[in-house]
């Protein structure tokens, strides 16, 4: 069995133990209660589900395995003379908990390299779409298409032990994994690009081979891309998206029919079609200002008339998080680093400075900081990724490591099938009613 293969099922299987007996002595213990508005509002807040490989704390932001993004930043293993984590790393953290060494970093580069093979029928299906068909839709079209490769469809229908279920998920996880970065740039080519496809280089990290792919060719957007895949991998399971992997994956539906759910809930403009949003909603405002280099109070303005119109700011506002989303945080440092001069980046901090007092003063918004996606596109506009239509495909792919590394622990636990209570507006009164 492979190392890291071998590693999860130790750590899963004594987890599992833990957890068994922990169940037993204290399984009726509350950790939670649920008002009304809780019921009508999106169930913001209530505990109720397990997710092993990252913690959101409303002030701290998001925590992989305990580990802050600096943190990572400083502990992860990186390219010869890199300074951004390689998301290998990632992987391997929230997948057995442990930081990786070097080696066991390039071991996993070289295992989703041997992976990486996408069948011809996946990139036919891609083909039959028109070209305009969004990146988003070609994305979950493309990793359905891939389902004929599930090991664990495979291994269910040949009557599989529900033991053995944690086996199959990790196989079709990495095999996922590796294989997304050619789907999406594919995508990309075929949209923006008349076709023109680049073969992978597989001399390359996971990372900087999906931006060669891509076709630019810059050490510091390769750079960029591992930071960005690293920092858009997990988000705790409650996010429209990992929660949807998770409540499809709980019916043994496979890895594949789970993780193109979740880019369908990715898709949407409150979730990861922000950061597409963020960069149209740029673009607007300096075509209607006339200028790149709008001032203060330009920018207020326009503020201003978005939300007069009923429309939200993209980029701003978290249903957990309550200050500054440090993925935002690392964003701007590494734009701090690297593009100083760039307009597009002044723009999005000098928003950073408007927005927030502005959200504040509608009195409603609880919180009026921005999150990851008010950065991300200033920083690929700079490298020359403009399409901005093609962002969330990046977010998708990043976040396959976490969902996929959370599936793995799902199954390996016994996780059984979600299944929460619905209640009717009839249920409700009558239930005031009674009080
Ligand atoms: N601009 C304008 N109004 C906003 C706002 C924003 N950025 N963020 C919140 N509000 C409004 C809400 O629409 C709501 O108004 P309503 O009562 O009239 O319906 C009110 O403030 C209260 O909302 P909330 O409790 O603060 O937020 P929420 O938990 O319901 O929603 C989120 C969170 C992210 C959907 C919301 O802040 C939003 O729409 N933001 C803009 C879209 C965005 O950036 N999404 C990306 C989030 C990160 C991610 O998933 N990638």
């Amino acid at each position: 069995m492979d190392p890291l293969k071998q590693k999860f099922i130790d750590k899963a299987s004594a987890l599992k133990a833990e957890i068994k007996s922990l169940l037993r002595e204290h399984g009726s213990k509350k950790v939670d209660e649920v008002v009304l508005s809780q019921v009508f509002g999106g169930a913001r807040g209530i505990k109720m589900m397990i997710w092993e490989t990252s913690n959101l704390d409303p002030v701290k932001g998001i925590r992989f395995r305990g580990y802050s993004i600096p943190e990572l930043k400083e502990l992860l293993p990186t390219r010869p003379g890199g300074k951004e984590p390689l998301p290998e790393g990632l992987f391997w953290l929230m997948l057995v908990g442990e930081i990786p060494t070097e080696e066991e970093v390039k071991w996993l580069s070289q295992q989703w390299t041997n992976r990486s093979n996408v069948p011809e029928h996946v990139f036919r299906v891609l083909d039959s779409l028109p070209v305009e068909t969004h990146p988003m839709t070609q994305f979950v079209m493309a990793i359905s298409a891939l389902q004929t490769e599930s090991c664990f469809a495979r291994r269910y229908d040949e009557g599989i032990h529900k033991s053995e279920y944690w086996d199959p998920t990790y196989e079709d996880a990495m095999n996922l994994i590796a294989r997304l970065p050619r789907i999406a740039a594919y995508i990309y080519r075929r949209t923006y690009f008349n076709g023109d496809h680049i073969p992978p280089d597989i001399s390359q990290d996971w990372a900087g081979n999906f931006g060669h792919m891509l076709g630019i060719e810059n050490d510091e957007f390769k750079s960029l891309m591992r930071l960005y895949m690293t920092i858009h991998a997990d988000h705790e399971g409650g996010n429209a998206s990992a929660h949807t992997v998770h409540l499809v994956g709980s019916t043994l539906s496979d890895p594949y029919l789970s993780f193109a759910a979740g880019m369908g809930a990715l898709a949407g403009p409150l979730h990861g079609l922000a950061n597409q949003e963020v960069i149209k909603f740029i673009f607007r405002m300096l075509d209607a200002l006339g200028t790149e280099t709008p001032s203060k109070e330009q920018i207020a303005d326009y503020v201003q008339t978005t939300l007069s119109r009923g429309q939200v700011i993209p980029g701003y506002g978290h249903a957990v998080l309550r200050q500054p989303d440090p993925r935002f945080m690392a964003q701007k440092a590494f734009a701090e680093d690297y593009l100083q001069d760039s307009d597009i980046v002044q723009v999005v901090w000098n928003l950073f400075e408007v927005v927030p007092p502005i959200l504040q003063s509608l009195g409603k918004v609880k919180n009026p900081w921005p999150n990851v996606d008010a950065h991300s596109g200033a920083l690929l506009v700079h490298y020359g990724l403009k399409q901005y239509s093609y962002y969330t495909v990046l977010f998708g792919v990043s976040r396959a490591l976490g969902v996929m590394a959370a599936l793995c622990w799902s199954r390996a636990l016994g996780l059984p099938l979600e299944r929460p209570k619905s209640v009717t507006t009839k249920w409700v009164k009558e239930f005031i009613a009674e009080q």
